[in-house]
């Protein structure tokens, strides 16, 4: 366990050093009295277990996991509309204290599953009194309504091992296709939501 905590501490800095970092983007935007794209974040360290469980059904042997599993330091991105994503995703790619090394659409290229999000793969040092340590980390972007879909699959999928009984499955796609939907809808009238959102941020502020 004491190995295990060791190899984890860089990631657990990195986690919350990301999750300030990103946060910041809203702050920013709110500074300048803009909309931001940024609705909110959260973030994790993969648990022990599932790292184990990920590195035996993949094959990765456990000295190389710094470089064969990149989810083990998790971010995620909420925002409220589908064009955010793309914002956030050009904010890090130019960013210079952490470097974009893979990109996966999951918008574009929706998984079976019903599965929407922007993944990004990130490479971030991480500095100890050892020195500097490189990990990976994923940024998983997604609008509230991926984000909805995402979190109940996630439970479910625990639930049935992915063997979903054939209703279920059934509704779990129509929910994705309903989250689009709703996606869709809301961009529609995004101008109309995010000029009441200022009107409203004004009126708070007096
Ligand atoms: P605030 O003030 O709400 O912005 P930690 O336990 O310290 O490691 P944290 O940040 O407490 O981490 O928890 P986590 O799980 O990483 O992130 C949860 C954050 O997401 C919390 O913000 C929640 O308020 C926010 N959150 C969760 N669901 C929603 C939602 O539907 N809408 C919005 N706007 N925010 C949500 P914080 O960090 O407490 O800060
Ligand atoms: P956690 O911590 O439980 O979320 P590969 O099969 O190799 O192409 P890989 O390496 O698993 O894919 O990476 P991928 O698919 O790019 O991203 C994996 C993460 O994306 C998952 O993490 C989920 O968080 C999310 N994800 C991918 N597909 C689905 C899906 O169908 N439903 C839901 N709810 N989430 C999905 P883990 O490994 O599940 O870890």
């Amino acid at each position: 366990m004491e190995e295990w905590e060791k190899f984890l501490r860089p990631y657990k800095q990195a986690v919350e050093e990301l999750k300030v970092k990103l946060k910041g983007m809203r702050k920013d935007y709110q500074l300048k009295r803009q909309s931001s794209p940024v609705e909110f974040v959260t973030a994790r360290v993969k648990p022990v277990q599932s790292i184990i469980e990920k590195a035996s059904t993949r094959d990765i042997p456990y000295d190389q996991l710094r470089a064969g599993m990149y989810d083990i330091a998790g971010i995620r991105i909420m925002c409220q509309f589908v064009d955010d994503i793309k914002v956030i995703t050009e904010l890090i790619r130019e960013r210079s204290d952490m470097l974009v090394v893979e990109e996966r659409d999951y918008i574009e290229n929706t998984k079976e599953s019903g599965y929407r999000s922007y993944h990004l793969i990130v490479e971030y040092p991480v500095e100890t009194i050892e020195g500097t340590v490189d990990i990976l980390a994923e940024i998983q972007i997604r609008t509230l309504a991926m984000n909805f879909w995402a979190t109940i699959e996630h439970t479910l999928n625990y639930k049935y091992s992915g063997e979903y009984p054939p209703e279920i499955k059934k509704r779990l796609q129509n929910a994705a296709e309903a989250a689009y939907l709703l996606d869709q809808e809301m961009s529609e009238i995004r101008e109309e939501i995010q000029d009441a959102q200022k009107y409203y941020t004004k009126k708070r502020n007096i």
